[in-house]
């Protein structure tokens, strides 16, 4: 039997030259809405399994307003290892990015709270010790949202500049970004209204963001998850936050091995 998820699509052509030219696309209908009533279902149990104790909004900085973040949870649970590990996705992932083969870095859910603040501008793969590798990022929401709930935003065309320095996600790498975005001309565009299953596929060196979640009653719950070409080789961390993701995502491996530790099976083919 054909397992949940395992139906492939084609990604046009268009759409991956599009993904290549400005770092990033949307995929309308990559779930149905029945896949995802149950994934989301799973992911929320999983969440709640992971979460942390969380101070209220009003008492956290600018990162921990802007979402609840749990990470690996296809690690926590079989189900949403289905999910984060689906065929399809990785396909998708490996069509964008013109690669025969792709690796999971880690899953994440992402739970923008009602009144949750912005997310700033930022590089994902200022975090990855993943020099030089292509990174894509799928963000798919889990239920309809509407762009004051936060959808993406994305400075199009940013992600040819590469690596801008080691920026965490804070109101420094906002104010950077920013000026930087200005004195390149990066045309900025955010995503519209998404139905649950639904992605945008981002590559990891597109400056991206979001707005704060302005719905007084509905979290922005979204998973994501991360691909990589499944023959990358770990580059020596230059940074805190590189050394930090090497010993978490690559655990027992060093700069110079290649980047497949058993929490980094092939996702596709
Ligand atoms: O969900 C958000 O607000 C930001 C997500 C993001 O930056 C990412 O998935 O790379």
């Amino acid at each position: 039997m054909t397992k949940a998820l395992d139906r492939l699509i084609d990604v046009d052509p268009a759409t991956i030259e599009r993904y290549q030219n400005e770092g990033w696309t949307l995929v309308t209908g990559l779930a149905t809405s029945d896949e995802i009533a149950n994934y989301r279902m799973k992911i929320a149990q999983s969440t709640d399994r992971l979460a942390k104790n969380y101070k209220p909004l009003e008492e956290r900085d600018t990162y921990g307003k802007a979402f609840i973040q749990n990470m690996n949870l296809w690690v926590d649970d079989p189900e949403v290892a289905e999910y984060s590990l689906a065929k399809r996705f990785g396909k998708v992932a490996a069509d964008l990015m013109g690669v025969s083969s792709v690796r999971i870095y880690h899953d994440q859910a992402l739970y923008k709270e009602p009144g949750g603040g912005p997310t700033p501008w930022h590089q994902d793969q200022q975090y990855w010790p993943l020099d030089g590798v292509k990174c894509v990022t799928m963000w798919m929401p889990l239920v309809d949202i509407t762009p004051d709930m936060g959808t993406l935003k994305f400075a199009v065309g940013s992600q040819t500049i590469g690596y801008q320095g080691p920026l965490n996600i804070s109101d420094d790498s906002e104010a950077q970004l920013e000026s930087l975005i200005h004195s390149n001309g990066f045309e900025v565009v955010q995503v519209g209204s998404m139905q649950a299953g639904d992605a945008t596929f981002h590559d990891g060196w597109c400056i991206h963001g979001a707005p704060g979640n302005g719905s007084t009653t509905t979290t922005r719950e979204v998973m994501t998850v991360i691909f990589y070409d499944a023959d990358a080789v770990i580059s020596q961390p230059d940074s805190p936050q590189r050394e930090n993701d090497l010993a978490t995502w690559f655990p027992g491996l060093k700069g110079g091995d290649a980047a497949a530790s058993r929490i980094n099976p092939v996702v596709y083919p």
